[in-house]
């Protein structure tokens, strides 16, 4: 289902070399390279961002491929389902240490396909062995309580089922990490993955395929624990209605979250929804400055400002407003932009020209609403920048209510802003739709308290001098308000793939009604 692009063959040997050693080749004319992966429709391209090269064609998936994979994956449910916890928590492992073999090979694809620094990539890899890790220790712990029933002779507790299959819906930024945190959990607590990744992005979803069919065949499992779809068509919006799909969990922006999450509803299935971010840092006269200051620059322009998590706003005190605006612009100077392989580099592409139609005309409008570019913007051209992708990080003086600062443009734009009290900032912090991660840089307890109180921060994460991206996977992930309300990784979000069941054991000689009802005949 994989064509190699001729370039790649010819001229680009070492990404052949990347792409054979992850399983991706053409065999027998471009079909099939394993096991549950359903591709019969048209073929789509996926070129990269960092050379405008086709990098490969992928076949995709049609309606007709999501009934055969709903089918077999309903199959493997019913087997895996029945494998204890701990041992899918052997998989997962075996999984986590194919993953640190491959490490190098998938972070370098990672980098190539969707354009994010090396680092970055290997940083996504690394993210995923963590969260393996995890999972094979929840695998152990998949925790009910018990409570005291309230009559005689009776024992009260709960435990948790798997769900059944998991619809994961990915996105480009994060290619391979996002699918894993939920596809890990997913497995351990039983339940069965079809996988549908951006289209912009298929040749990363292939490979950690084809590494989970190794650990698959290795251990004589049946196909369809793990499935993917490609498909840029109906197949996402097909599993959103269908009832045999329990939980659907979809990253992505928020325009696209709300068709997934009223899908889903309607039927009265679950669904995690890790949306768009508007993320803010607070920056008081208590900060650190030199040492928040490659937080606050990486949370703005790493990635490309291509992470639910990157820094749109800074909110300043006014006191030393002007030193951080001249330190920020000092520091946006010596930004490396260019190809992400090259680790001397700090900043690679956006993923592709309409995310550089869509920069270009918020910084139009940034400036239309009033705003004022301290660090002009624009589209690199010449030797290096040929696929048109790389954009120079730009910072605009803005109000926080224009809507274009309202808004999440996924690029690298900061907003600052001033503020007198940290009430305001707080409250310009809060004044967004979204509610994902927001920071304050502070060495004043009161300040960083109030912000984690009650009356501070809204949203999903909030930290106290490091940056808003970034996460670790320990903690759950995931935002309020418009950002979805899901969590997922770590904590424990591994609940959300499971059904909760309270079960009342009545070991007695009589039968006692609770409530103290009495129904004697
Ligand atoms: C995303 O951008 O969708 O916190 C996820 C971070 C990363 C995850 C970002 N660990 O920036």
């Amino acid at each position: 289902m994989v064509i190699l692009a001729t370039n790649i063959k010819n001229d680009y040997t070492f990404m052949e070399n990347i792409l054979k050693s992850l399983g991706i080749q053409e065999i027998n004319n471009g079909c099939s390279t394993g096991t549950n992966y359903f591709a019969s429709g048209d073929v789509i391209e996926s070129f990269s961002p960092v050379d405008g090269k086709l990098i490969a064609k992928v076949k995709v998936a049609t309606e007709n491929d999501y009934e055969k994979v709903v089918q077999v994956a309903t199959e493997a449910f019913k087997f895996w389902r029945n494998v204890p916890a701990p041992k899918r928590g052997e998989i997962v492992r075996q999984y986590g240490e194919k993953l640190r073999a491959k490490k190098n090979d998938l972070g370098k694809l990672v980098s190539y396909e969707m354009g994010k620094s090396l680092q970055e990539g290997l940083g996504e890899v690394q993210e995923m062995i963590d969260i393996c890790d995890f999972a094979v220790g929840v695998s152990r712990q998949l925790y009910g309580l018990t409570m005291h029933s309230e009559r005689e002779s009776h024992r009260m507790y709960e435990q948790w089922h798997p769900l059944g299959i998991v619809g994961i819906i990915s996105a480009f930024n994060f290619p391979v990490a996002v699918w894993n945190w939920n596809s890990a959990l997913a497995w351990i607590c039983g339940d069965v993955c079809i996988w549908k990744p951006s289209s912009k992005v298929p040749l990363c979803a292939v490979a950690c395929h084809n590494i989970w069919n190794e650990v698959a065949k290795a251990n004589n499992l049946p196909e369809g624990i793990s499935c993917l779809l490609v498909s840029p068509g109906s197949v996402g919006e097909k599993m959103c209605e269908d009832n045999r799909v329990p939980l659907v969990s979809a990253t992505g922006s928020t325009r696209v979250g709300k068709i997934v999450g009223t899908k889903v509803a309607n039927r009265f299935g679950r669904s995690i929804l890790e949306l768009g971010g508007n993320n803010a840092v607070i920056i008081t006269p208590n900060a650190d400055l030199q040492a928040c200051l490659p937080g606050i620059v990486f949370g703005s322009v790493g990635t490309a400002g291509q992470r639910c998590t990157t820094t749109r706003r800074l909110i300043i005190h006014e006191d030393i407003y002007e030193d951080v605006k001249q330190k920020l612009i000092s520091a946006y100077k010596q930004l490396r932009i260019g190809n992400p392989l090259d680790e001397n580099n700090h900043v690679g592409p956006l993923i592709d020209k309409n995310a550089v139609k869509d920069y270009l005309v918020s910084i139009e409008r940034v400036i239309a609403e009033g705003g004022k570019i301290l660090v002009p913007g624009g589209v690199l051209e010449g030797k290096g920048y040929e696929s048109g992708c790389y954009v120079k990080p730009c910072i605009a003086e803005a109000k926080n209510e224009f809507s274009i600062v309202q808004h999440e443009t996924f690029a690298p734009i900061l907003y600052i802003m001033k503020y007198k009290t940290l009430d305001e900032a707080i409250e310009l912090q809060n004044s967004v739709p979204q509610g994902l991660s927001s920071s304050i840089m502070t060495l004043n307890m009161r300040e960083a308290e109030q912000f984690l109180s009650t009356n501070g921060s809204d949203c999903g994460i909030a930290n106290v001098n490091i940056g808003t991206s970034g996460a670790e996977i320990g903690g759950a992930f995931g935002g309020e308000k418009e950002t979805g309300g899901g969590r997922e990784s770590g904590s424990d979000s591994w609940k959300a793939y499971m059904r909760r069941q309270t079960n009342t054991i009545n070991y007695g000689t009589k039968l006692t009604l609770s409530q103290g009802i009495k129904f004697d005949f």
